[in-house]
Parts: structure tokens; C-alpha cells; sequence
């Protein structure tokens, strides 16, 4: 297997820096786009062999080092007894919100085997379709990030709703955020056993925090799904946007990596993380809209500033946007590559 994946997260030397990208799995393929004309993204979700198909098409396409499962960080919420749709244009929307503390009393306990089979079939049916080529990671949504969608009911700029719950209602919060990190702690357990050989913690909304609420807030409980997994070999990454000034506090919480946006520079923010962690990141997806050039030396940049120290893996700051050129995504793999082969 290709492992570069594995060994940047150990901090091991590469032959190569490894390459992957968060929403690789989407719009921006047109390969995606033609099975979405079919399926919406739930039925492409609970369908095993559809999941496979997608989530390898950026490993035979673009020569990416990792897959990701398709899946979304809303599913398994739905176990959870949330009741959610994915809106076009919009993302998931809550039908009905929690507002209190009979509201998070009443999210009943993660139960993945029964309540999840097609994720892990997706699992085994993508490992299979993989035949050991590069490794794929399984993910879930971080406490912070789920909270946020159950609180607010849909995406937000503010966050109102939920910090107003977090600092008026204590009690309701800490409930929420428990209930939330066991059962995501028992879905990662059940991916891991399902074949998955890296797990990502998406918090991607946890920026609009200040440190210190982080740390009372959220750090425990983002901790408990670390901790959880620490018997497993599985390797864990923490990623998180708009966090430049929680990286240290994220990096407490857990993670062999530590995800990073463009809103820092590279170098800055692993040498505030600890050169002891992996770094992943922290290309602006928006430069893959512009000329290959100028993605180029972006690219470059962070290139030089990591100055080949063992541990990076090279991502986007956020997902992929849907009107991304395919051609700008290989080539921006290929450069990669070549710059970094034999460190
Ligand atoms: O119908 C569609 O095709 C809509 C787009 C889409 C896709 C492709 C959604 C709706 N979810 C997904 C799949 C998905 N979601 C994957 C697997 C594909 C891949 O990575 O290649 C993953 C890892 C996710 C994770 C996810 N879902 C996150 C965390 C990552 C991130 O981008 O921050 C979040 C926040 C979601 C919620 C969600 N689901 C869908 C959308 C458009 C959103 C974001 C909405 C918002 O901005 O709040």
C-alpha cells in the first residue's frame, strides 16, 4: 500500500509529501455530478457500492495518496433519533432543533452496528475497491461542529444560537456535548473495525470561539473521542478553520495531526502547535481557482516553509469548491509530488 499517508502521520520520512483533499469525493468531479443527477447525497450514501465508486474516483483520477469514505458528518445523527435533510444549495437543515434540555435528554445513544450497517458496508465495499492502493480515512463531525447544526438547525455565520445555549444554559450544553462525543466515540471504534486506517475529526466551525470557551466548552469533550481511540493503531487527525489562535488548545484536545486554514502560515502555526504533532493543511481552496501559476507558487510557499520536516501532509486549508478545475487539482498533485520526492 502507499503509505506515505501513514508515515507522514507518524512523523516518519516519505518518499513523497502525501496529498489529499477534503471534499475530494464531490462536486467538483463531473464523474460525482453524473451520479448525483440520479441520486440525491442520501441515497448515494446508504447505497455501499455507490460509496465505493465515489470515493475512490480521486484516487484513479488525480493520484491523491488517501481516500476519504463517502459519507457526511450529519448520518449518523440519524441514529441518534435527529430528524435532517441535506438542502441544495444550503446543507443540512434540522428539523427540529434542540432549544433544551429535554431536547439534548432525548438524543438516544449511538448504537452503530444496528443503526449505521450501510456506513460500515460502505467501509468494507471502498476497502475492497481500493485493493490496498493508498489508505482511507473515516471521519465524523467534532462535538462543537455537530452541536452548532442541532442548535442553529442549518449553517450560520454567528453562531448566536448555539454560544447563547453554550454560556445560558450550562447544563443543557455539557448534556448535549456528552451524549454527543460518546456516541461519536462509539462510530469511530466501529469504523476503525470496519477497515478504516485514519480517522479525521472534522470541527469546522469551532473558530468562531475565543480560547478560553474552547477550553471550557468544548475540550473535554472533543478529548473524550481522542482518548477513546487511543488503544486502536488508528492514526487521528484534528482539523478545524478559522482556528489559528486554538491550535495549542486543539492540540491538547488530541490528534497526531493538526489541521490548519490559510488563515496562518504554515510555519508559524507548527511551530506553535509543537514539532512533536503532524501538520496538515493550509492551501485557501480558492486558489485552485486561479491560473495554474499562481497555484504553483502557493503551493511553493508552503513548500519552503515547511522545509521538508517530517510530518506534512499537504491539503487544502477547507474542502474543495464545487467549480474547481479538475485539471488545477492534478496538477497541483503532480507539483506536489515532484517538489518533495526523495526529502
Ligand atoms: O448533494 C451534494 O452533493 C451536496 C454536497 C455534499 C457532499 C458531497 C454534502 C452536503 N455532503 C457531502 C459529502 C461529505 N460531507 C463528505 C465526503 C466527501 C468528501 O469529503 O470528498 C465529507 C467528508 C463531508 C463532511 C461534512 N459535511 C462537513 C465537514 C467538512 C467541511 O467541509 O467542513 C460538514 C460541515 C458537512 C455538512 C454539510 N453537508 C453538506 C454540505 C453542503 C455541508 C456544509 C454546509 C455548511 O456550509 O454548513
Amino acid at each position: 500500500m502507499n503509505d506515505r499517508l501513514i508515515k507522514a502521520c507518524r512523523r516518519e520520512e516519505t518518499d513523497a509529501t502525501p496529498v489529499w483533499f477534503m471534499r475530494q469525493a464531490g462536486r467538483f468531479l463531473p464523474e460525482y455530478r453524473k451520479i448525483r443527477v440520479k441520486h440525491d447525497l442520501v441515497e448515494i450514501c446508504k447505497d455501499p457500492e455507490l460509496c465505493a465508486k465515489v470515493s475512490t474516483l480521486p484516487v484513479e483520477t488525480l493520484d491523491v495518496d488517501a481516500a476519504i469514505l463517502f459519507s457526511d458528518i450529519m448520518l449518523p445523527l440519524e441514529g441518534m433519533g435527529v430528524k435532517f435533510e441535506i438542502e441544495e444549495g444550503i446543507g443540512p437543515v434540522i428539523k427540529k432543533p434542540v432549544q433544551n434540555f429535554e431536547n439534548a435528554n432525548s438524543l438516544t445513544p449511538l448504537q452503530p452496528k444496528a443503526d449505521l450497517p450501510y456506513i460500515l458496508e460502505a467501509i468494507s465495499a471502498t476497502k475492497k475497491k481500493l485493493d490496498s492502493q493508498v489508505p482511507l480515512i473515516g471521519f465524523c463531525g467534532a462535538p462543537f461542529t455537530l452541536a452548532s447544526y442541532l442548535i442553529e438547525g442549518h449553517a450560520t455565520r454567528e453562531f448566536v444560537k448555539t454560544k447563547r445555549l453554550m454560556y445560558n444554559d450550562p447544563k443543557t450544553w455539557h448534556l448535549l456535548m456528552e451524549n454527543l462525543s460518546t456516541s461519536m466515540a462509539l462510530y469511530l471504534r466501529e469504523q476503525i473495525k470496519a477497515g478504516v486506517d485514519v480517522i479525521q475529526v472534522f470541527d469546522s466551525w469551532v473558530g468562531c470561539l475565543g480560547p478560553q470557551d474552547y477550553h471550557r466548552y468544548v475540550l473535554p469533550y472533543s478529548h473524550k473521542i481522542f482518548n477513546r481511540l487511543r488503544d486502536t493503531d488508528t492514526h487521528t487527525i484534528h482539523f478545524g478553520t478559522g482556528t489559528a489562535n486554538l491550535l495549542e488548545e486543539m492540540k491538547q484536545a488530541g490528534g497526531d495531526v493538526i489541521g490548519v486554514d490559510w488563515r496562518i502560515p504554515i510555519d508559524t502555526a507548527w511551530r506553535r502547535i509543537g514539532y512533536d504533532v503532524a501538520i496538515q493543511g493550509n492551501l485557501d481552496p480558492v486558489v485552485l481557482l486561479a491560473d495554474i501559476d499562481l497555484v504553483k507558487s502557493h503551493t511553493a510557499d508552503i513548500l519552503k516553509r515547511v522545509q521538508g520536516r517530517r510530518g506534512h501532509i499537504f491539503n487544502l486549508g477547507h474542502g474543495i469548491l464545487p467549480n474547481t478545475p479538475k485539471q488545477n487539482v492534478a496538477d497541483l498533485v503532480r507539483f506536489v509530488h515532484e517538489h518533495t520526492r526523495e526529502k
